[in-house]
């Protein structure tokens, strides 16, 4: 109720515009009600049945036309903004960002940023329009940011496209909003909308990702990440791993938050992230790796915070 875009201005319009016709129904029908209930109540001194009477011809065209009316005046309310929020192309020189739902995070990828890929944290320029292919690599899945616009299906094998516009910049929340397993609702997602210079910023450090691991530590914990398994699911830019299972962990740190933006994103939580992901998260598909000295589990977690 709070929109934050054209799309969703758009959509609330159209909530609000049926909300005062009902409203206008209530009343009317209420009034009629409790005139009904006074005039023709039974009086004391009534003993027959009053006239009964069916088969009104003018009311029977009344109550059948005035309703088809009001709903066919939604009905073009509704079809116009349908079509104004969805459909491929769906805007003429937006920024297309592929959105592809997994069991229970989100990967974007943007083909003419040089196919850069990151997870659960949209990153959006404001004022600017964004169009989303959705799609599903698994289950369905629900896209849903309140604030920017209304949701929409991830479909395997189809994309589904719709748009949206940030007014200004800021964090908008959103969640996967059709129930696609036991990790559903940890299934989050967060736009980014920032400045145009911030977001090229961002996209000069996604097309150029530094892993340089330092410490004795992080550079143990980068030969584990190879030889324990992460790498088979993960792809880390700026180094050979290239899991394309999991989610894409380049400029990790840049994250507010990790496992489908449930957890703010902290050393302590990557610690017990990577030693049992599904203690954390019911249902997380990452493996549980609790049987990692805690020592090795320390090493990753430096690693993993020396991805930039
Ligand atoms: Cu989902």
């Amino acid at each position: 109720m709070d929109p934050a875009g054209p799309v969703a201005r758009g959509q609330l319009g159209l909530i609000e515009s049926s909300f005062w016709i009902m409203v206008e129904i209530f009343i009317v029908v209420s009034a009629v009600l409790v005139v009904a209930l006074i005039r023709f109540r039974a009086r004391s001194d009534q003993k027959d049945l009053p006239p009964q009477v069916h088969g009104d011809n003018r009311l029977e065209f009344l109550w059948t036309i005035v309703p088809a009316l009001l709903l066919a005046l939604l009905a073009v309310g509704t079809v116009k903004e349908s079509f104004a929020d969805t459909g491929s192309p769906v805007v003429k020189h937006a920024l297309l960002v592929n959105v592809t739902g997994h069991q229970f995070w989100w990967a974007f990828q943007y083909p003419s940023l040089d196919n850069l890929v990151t997870a659960n944290e949209l990153h959006v320029p404001v004022g600017e329009k964004i169009e989303l292919g959705l799609t599903s690599a698994d289950v369905l899945h629900s896209f849903w940011v309140p604030r920017l616009g209304g949701k929409t299906d991830l479909v395997p094998g189809k994309t589904n496209y719709i748009w949206f516009e940030a007014d200004k910049p800021g964090i908008y929340y959103g969640q996967c909003a059709e129930f696609c397993g036991t990790g559903h609702a940890d299934m989050r997602l967060i736009v980014d909308a920032q400045t145009p210079a911030k977001f090229n910023q961002w996209v000069k450090t996604m097309e150029n990702p530094v892993s340089t691991p330092t410490s004795a530590l992080a550079k143990e914990g980068e030969k584990l990440f190879g030889t324990v398994g992460c790498s088979t699911c993960h792809t880390v830019g700026g180094t050979s791993f290239a899991g394309a299972v999991g989610p894409n962990l380049t400029d990790l740190t840049g994250r507010l938050m990790i496992a489908g933006n449930t957890f703010p994103n902290t050393p302590q939580n990557l610690y017990k992230w990577v030693h049992d992901a599904p203690a954390m998260k019911p249902g997380a598909l990452m493996p549980n790796f609790d049987y990692l000295p805690p020592h090795d589990v320390k090493a990753l977690v430096a690693f993993l915070e020396s991805l930039r």
